[in-house]
């Protein structure tokens, strides 16, 4: 009886005197956090599978994107690096010195496996100093974190040095999950081939996650597809500018300086999924944008204000 007055006594004792911050029992993570350091992401390789996030801390001096996805077996990083980057890379120096007709020759020479990659989102479009987050769920796998903006007319995950990578970061998802629970969201953002939809909920000031249905998802010159990056408007922003900005496929897009603050997003999941992404928004006026060529004609511009709170 005694001994059971003891431990009652104990257990009252630390349930008032425990909780400082740093004791508080959290919900499960599974956060794989990189940073960029001139044209690489540093950090750990393994991550559990499940619900898994991707957050990435950009200081580098410039914006960056970190799309992830998964490798078909037998494909590895320095194949992506050989037959993929490569040639885009030498594809659009040939396109920068106007030769047109060799920069299709070689952006023809795609290896067939490449359309047996899977996106599966990561963090979009994020400025200096911005930190980019974004939670997919994610199978056990192979998988390369990858930007691909361009600086100088060279793309960031193209380096010159042979055997090299750029911004190509490869990581595994193991079997272990990570047991973390689908995140919470303020706003969901639908999309389909028509474009966005803001189908439940509202943009606030300061942090907001961000649900986003892939409704509706297709492929656009072979490599992209439907995603999110948003921006802020200034009153000097060219809003058109900054809409076109993340279409790849011209010589100037993803050409750093980009037109706007881009302040974080997700890049394209496959059709009938459903991913998170971290805004950290002050007052004022953003737009969503999409990766796609004419983003805005085909739907995937949507302007929206947060006001003051
Ligand atoms: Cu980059």
């Amino acid at each position: 009886m005694k001994q059971i007055f003891v431990v009652a006594a104990v257990a009252l004792l630390l349930s008032t005197c425990s909780p400082t911050p740093s004791q508080t029992v959290q919900p499960e993570a599974n956060v794989l956090e990189l940073e960029v350091q001139g044209m690489s992401f540093i950090g750990p390789d393994t991550i559990g599978s499940g619900w898994t996030t991707i957050r990435v801390l950009n200081s580098g001096g410039m914006t960056h994107h970190a799309l992830v996805y998964r490798l078909p077996d037998g494909i590895t990083a320095e194949m992506v690096d050989e037959q993929v980057v490569r040639p885009i890379q030498m594809s659009l120096t040939a396109a920068i010195a106007g030769d047109n007709e060799k920069a299709a020759q070689i952006a023809a020479t795609m290896p067939e496996w490449v359309s047996k990659l899977t996106w599966l989102g990561g963090p979009g479009m994020m400025s200096d100093g911005v930190t980019g987050e974004a939670t997919m769920y994610l199978e056990p796998g192979n998988y390369l974190v990858e930007c691909y903006v361009k600086t100088n007319g060279v793309q960031h995950n193209f380096n010159p040095e042979p055997g090299k990578l750029g911004m190509v970061f490869p990581l595994t998802v193991v079997a272990e999950e990570g047991g973390m629970a689908e995140p919470d969201a303020n706003v969901t953002l639908t999309m389909t081939n028509s474009g966005y939809e803001i189908s439940d909920g509202a943009f606030v000031p300061g942090e907001n996650s961000v649900r986003v249905r892939f409704e509706e998802q297709r492929l656009y010159n072979n490599f992209v597809g439907h995603d999110a990056h948003v921006f802020r408007i200034e009153e000097d922003t060219d809003v058109e500018a900054a809409a076109r900005w993340p279409d790849f496929f011209p010589i100037d897009g993803q050409q750093t300086p980009a037109p706007a603050k881009f302040v974080g997003g997700i890049h394209d999941m496959p059709q009938g999924t459903t991913g998170y992404f971290k805004l950290n928004l002050k007052p004022g006026d953003y737009g969503i944008t999409a990766e796609i060529p004419d983003a805005k004609e085909k739907g995937f511009f949507k302007r929206f204000s947060v006001k003051g709170g």
